[in-house]
């Protein structure tokens, strides 16, 4: 089901939109399951390689948050490719980017054990212009398996400059901004954020957050060297070949074909002057 028309003007005029129930009730029990794995892999032993996170306490005390690397074999659960076999997610994320989609960055998001997480205010994809039909070539989007309140964004900032007091919060500022708007999630939801939004995350350790962080491109967007390796290398290690549904295993052929074409740093530094 594409986004309705709703949705798009929210997406559009305010940067988000959040979509109810996408993930279906009967999944999220095993996928809980197999996120909480990982995060005890992260817990007790957070390789670099995993792309941890960590939120910092007093006398050196730190906490993961994040990581980087679901197909990292140490890491993989069959739900980080799982969750994206759903029809209304894709469809909807293709209403912004496009019909041909491609797998981009894969992350996953939890509370602390006992600090609090407070990320600074910031954007993304800081080369990116606001498109006033709202396509973009990629997006990013969080989907809840438990209750999650933890982003905030100002909303309408990717479709301005942003102000003296927002330029000012990115200066590792967590304080509240004027027009702040906090996006509660339930169990299932996924809210999609325009890259441009001013916007960060919050969640102290009662909070039990668990989220999926993904980003999903337009196949033809171009792809920075080095990023087809390192998913080819582990999409193996794991042999995954034959094992994913069509349309998934479709995100992943339209990374795969950009082997061997990718941008080099030196294009990437061409293309931002
Ligand atoms: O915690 C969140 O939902 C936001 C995460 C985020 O902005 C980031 O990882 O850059």
């Amino acid at each position: 089901m594409p986004l309705s028309a709703q949705e798009m003007k929210q997406f559009v005029e305010d940067g988000y939109v959040v979509l109810k129930g996408v993930m279906p009730e009967s999944e999220l029990g095993r996928f809980r399951v197999e996120f909480e794995r990982t995060v005890e892999v992260c817990r007790a032993n957070p390789k670099e390689e995993y792309g941890v996170g960590f939120v910092h306490g007093s006398e050196g005390k730190k906490e993961p948050w994040r990581s980087n690397s679901m197909l990292h074999p140490d890491l993989y659960q069959p739900v980080y490719t799982d969750f994206l076999d759903n029809e209304r997610l894709l469809t909807s994320v293709q209403s912004i980017v496009g019909p041909n989609l491609r797998i981009g960055g894969l992350k996953i998001l939890w509370s602390p054990l006992t600090l609090t997480y407070d990320l600074h205010w910031h954007r993304d994809g800081r080369t990116d212009q606001y498109v006033p039909d709202g396509t973009q070539d990629y997006l990013q989007f969080n989907a809840a398996l438990n209750p999650d309140s933890s982003f905030r964004i100002v909303p309408g900032t990717h479709r301005r400059p942003l102000n003296d007091v927002e330029l000012e919060a990115c200066r590792r500022g967590v304080g509240p901004l004027p027009g702040e708007l906090v996006c509660p999630l339930e169990p299932g939801d996924v809210l999609f954020m325009h890259s441009r939004a001013l916007h960060r995350g919050k969640a102290d350790p009662t909070s039990n957050r668990r989220s999926f962080h993904y980003t999903l491109s337009a196949a033809e967007k171009p792809v920075r060297q080095g990023i087809v390796d390192e998913h080819r290398q582990w999409y193996r290690q794991l042999g995954l070949e034959g094992k994913l549904s069509a349309r998934v295993q479709a995100l992943f052929d339209n990374l795969f074909a950009w082997d061997g074409k990718e941008l080099t740093e030196q294009d990437l530094a061409r293309a931002a002057y």
